[in-house]
């Protein structure tokens, strides 16, 4: 393996992995800029086996996404609505409340709600969501509300970030998820989504999350107007914050779906872009225990092969998919643990259900 790592040029960097050095912001670029996808996939998951073994981690997990009303209304997103659009929903309390009954009878551990930013829903109605939920079904963990999201929040409830996240969590928010991370370059904040929160304000607020005890994940939304470079300054940043505090717990590369955003003029990645941003974000994000191949976005069986390029994670069984599938994805809107358990054990590794902190749940072997 070594010969053709070094015919692929990348001698070096397998000398940097084997001996658990940091990888720099140059190898990255190289590693990017390669098109030996075999070369990338062993380093990736040398990487991979080291922190993970041979476990392939999924969850039990059911989406919500209590309305797609949104003031930033991003070129990339096909979710968000301006509050006049036909298209635009707004989900009562009662009716997320429902969703969660209507689910009592399945195993789920995991409750993944975002939505847009709203212009006019108060701060109560976000902890009335969150109680809402622990009310029919207390155990459950609530990952919920994007960085984005608590930052509005924060500015609803009129308190810095820090108090709002306790007022939060005393509602029942378990942990935050990944989204609305994007790419931080503030070139592509202005050319796609001006009104969001810039990236570093992004960073900020999971920071301060896990300073109070929330763990976070993060993401990058690759394949539309971002160079190479700027993937690698969002995974330099990721690791940066990640040295400070240990709190992020799994990064997900989300793949662009063009359809019916402002950018559907651009293609839909490939299968190599997507098992390579899954594989640089193994090698580069060294302080980061996971990898998540989000079968959603990539299909199962990309996510199921990216399970030997770096990721030890499949998402999970999802239930009601609605952001992605607004911008055309071909994959369900969800799927069976069965699949997912059998997924992950033809790709040779051992299915591990968790729950949101990955505490082990059961081992299918
Ligand atoms: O925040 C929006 C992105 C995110 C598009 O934390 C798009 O475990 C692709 O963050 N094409 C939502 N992506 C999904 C997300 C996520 C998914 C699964 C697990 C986790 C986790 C997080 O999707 C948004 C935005 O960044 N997005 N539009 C699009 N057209």
């Amino acid at each position: 393996m070594r010969k053709l790592i070094e015919k692929a040029g990348l001698g070096a960097i397998l000398d940097k992995v084997e001996a658990g050095e940091r990888l720099s912001g140059a190898d990255g670029l190289q590693l990017y800029q390669s098109n030996d996808i075999l070369a990338i996939g062993y380093l990736a998951n040398m990487v991979r086996e080291r922190l993970n073994e041979d476990k392939a981690y999924f969850i039990y997990n059911q989406h919500i996404n209590y309305s797609n009303i949104c003031t930033n209304l991003c070129k990339f997103c096909a979710f968000g609505k301006d509050k006049s659009s036909e298209l635009a929903y707004e989900m009562t309390l009662e009716d997320v409340k429902d969703k969660v009954r209507q689910r009592l009878g399945e195993p789920i551990t995991e409750i993944h709600m975002v939505g847009g930013i709203h212009p006019d829903l108060p701060f109560s109605y976000y902890l009335d969501l969150l109680r809402g939920i622990k009310e029919i079904r207390p155990e459950v963990h609530i990952q919920a509300f994007t960085c984005v999201e608590i930052a509005h929040l924060a500015t609803l409830a009129d308190k810095p970030v820090a108090e709002t996240l306790e007022l939060l969590k005393e509602a029942g928010l378990g942990s935050i998820p990944g989204g609305g991370a994007e790419v931080f370059a503030p070139r592509i904040r202005e050319l796609t989504c001006e009104r969001k929160l810039p990236g570093q304000d992004w960073i900020e607020v999971a920071k301060t999350a896990h300073r109070h005890g929330l763990n976070t994940n993060a993401t990058m939304l690759y394949g539309h107007i971002e160079t190479l470079e700027e993937r690698i300054e969002h995974l330099e940043a990721l690791r940066e914050a990640q040295d400070e505090t240990g709190g992020f717990l799994a990064f997900i590369p989300l793949a662009f779906h063009p359809k019916n955003t402002e950018m559907s003029s651009l293609s839909r990645t490939s299968g190599i872009d997507d098992l390579k941003n899954i594989a640089v974000a193994r090698l580069m994000l060294d302080n980061f225990p996971h990898i998540k191949a989000y079968w959603v976005m990539i299909g199962p069986k990309m996510a199921q092969v990216a399970l030997s390029f770096g990721a030890d994670d499949m998402d999970g069984t999802v239930k009601e998919e609605v952001i992605t599938h607004m911008a055309g994805a071909d994959t369900d809107q969800a799927i069976g643990s069965d699949t997912l358990i059998r997924l992950i054990k033809e790709a040779g590794r051992m299915p591990i259900e968790r729950g949101t902190l990955y505490d082990v749940i059961a081992v299918h072997n």
